[in-house]
């Protein structure tokens, strides 16, 4: 479908919509990283911090719309809020905010049985005292979320007591909360599998939900689409999540088999068109809905990371705009006088159509390239870095950091 089969109402919704959607890209997205069997290096994989701010700049003067970086804290501020001021130039100079600040509970030596829900109260006090480090991080930085996924789990039943770790999550979120300034958010991610292989602590949005109820008004879930068993209804988790106002934000990726951490809507767009679905239809009905956050999970180790970055801002910016393309007065009229056929065909109808000139237009009318997958290419960056940091590469070591 072209252009001008869609309709003026329409493609201003689209236009509006893409006015208002930004995404946030991983500084973990451009390191080195491989598979637990093996490391497969790229010559122009960033090596230190400053490489991962000049990418993510280079990335947002493509597409506009990646104006803040995830940051790491282990892997991008080994020095906690020592580090702040550098990351503030770094930020300053390639033109991206620092984003949420994620906390490491998962690296260290210590958390062998566990973070927060260690048994031993001197470990839980050192997670703890991270997760404050990362709140007074955020403020130093001026970033709003504190994006927290905990790893802890345990392989054996009858090896760990669940229900104490329970308690022992409440107090260490309920901690970091009290600790967060107005504008700062505690965003709590779950995940029923890996690393763990029997229970994780935080298997899923329920516990997520809980776990925020009890830390406070501050705390918020966050829905890491690789996040689930095969099958899950993600759109139907997302509509309670907003229904009960506590969606905080996404971490987008797609996955096959388990969290795979491949490009979004690579495997199944249509579950990301239903996501966003969700969000516009949540807009539609309250002008006081508030958009949760929208980030990017993934790190590539066979696609190029500059080059898979942009295809995955790319992409969401053309399902989200498809999503804008339902018109959910209508929707909503089909729905409630039970026009199955009909409903569904509008629904689908807006998955089908090729909403990409319209993105394009959208782009060139604010002065970005109208694709910047082909910029990227034509542009030379990726061969710049590649010379520059293809010795470091060749010896160093694949790694998260
Ligand atoms: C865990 O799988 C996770 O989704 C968390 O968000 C981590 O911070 C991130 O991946 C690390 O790659
Ligand atoms: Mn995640």
């Amino acid at each position: 479908m072209s252009n001008s089969s869609i309709s003026g109402a329409a493609q201003s919704r689209i236009h509006k919509a893409l006015d208002s959607f930004a995404i946030e890209i991983p500084s973990w997205g451009f390191a080195n990283t491989g598979t637990r069997f093996g490391k497969f290096t790229q010559a122009a994989a960033a090596t230190n911090l400053e490489e991962k701010f000049a990418d993510a700049g280079e990335v947002n003067r493509l597409t506009g719309v990646t104006p803040t970086l995830a940051l790491h804290v282990l892997w991008d501020m080994p020095n906690g809020v020592a580090d702040a001021s550098k990351i503030q130039a770094l930020a300053q100079q390639h033109g991206v905010r620092a984003g949420s600040i994620n906390p490491n509970l998962f690296q260290e030596a210590e958390y062998k049985f566990g973070s927060i829900c260690n048994p031993s109260a001197e470990v839980r006090a050192k997670a703890t005292q991270h997760l404050l480090d990362s709140v007074a991080i955020g403020k130093a930085v001026g970033s709003a979320e504190v994006s927290v996924w905990v790893a802890d789990g345990s392989n054996y039943p009858g090896t760990q007591s669940i229900s104490r770790r329970i308690g022992w999550m409440k107090e260490a979120f309920a901690t970091a909360h009290a600790a967060l300034a107005p504008g700062q958010t505690l965003l709590i991610e779950y995940k029923p599998f890996e690393p763990a292989f029997y229970h994780t602590d935080i298997a899923d949005w329920g516990m997520s939900l809980e776990l925020c109820r009890s830390a406070g008004p501050q705390a918020k879930v966050l829905v890491d689409t690789g996040h689930h068993y095969q099958g899950t209804n993600i759109e139907q988790i997302v509509s309670w999540l907003v229904s009960l106002g506590v969606l905080g934000g996404f971490h987008f990726n797609d996955r096959k088999y388990a969290d795979d951490d491949l490009t979004l809507g690579s495997i199944d767009p249509y579950q990301v068109f239903r996501i966003f679905h969700e969000i516009h239809a949540a807009q539609a009905a309250s002008s006081a809905f508030s958009a949760p956050a929208y980030m990017i999970d993934q790190s590539h180790n066979l696609k190029g990371k500059m080059e898979a970055m942009v295809q995955t801002v790319v992409t969401a910016q053309e399902l989200y705009a498809r999503a804008a393309l339902v018109d959910q007065a209508e929707l909503a009229i089909l729905q409630d006088s039970c026009q199955l056929v009909a409903a569904e065909e509008l629904f689908r109808g807006a998955f089908w159509t090729d909403v990409r000139p319209i993105v394009q237009e959208w782009r060139q009318q604010r002065g970005l390239p109208a694709d910047p997958l082909a910029a990227l290419r034509s542009g030379g960056y990726v061969e710049r870095i590649s010379a520059e940091r293809g010795a470091k590469n060749a010896v160093s070591q694949g790694s998260y950091a």
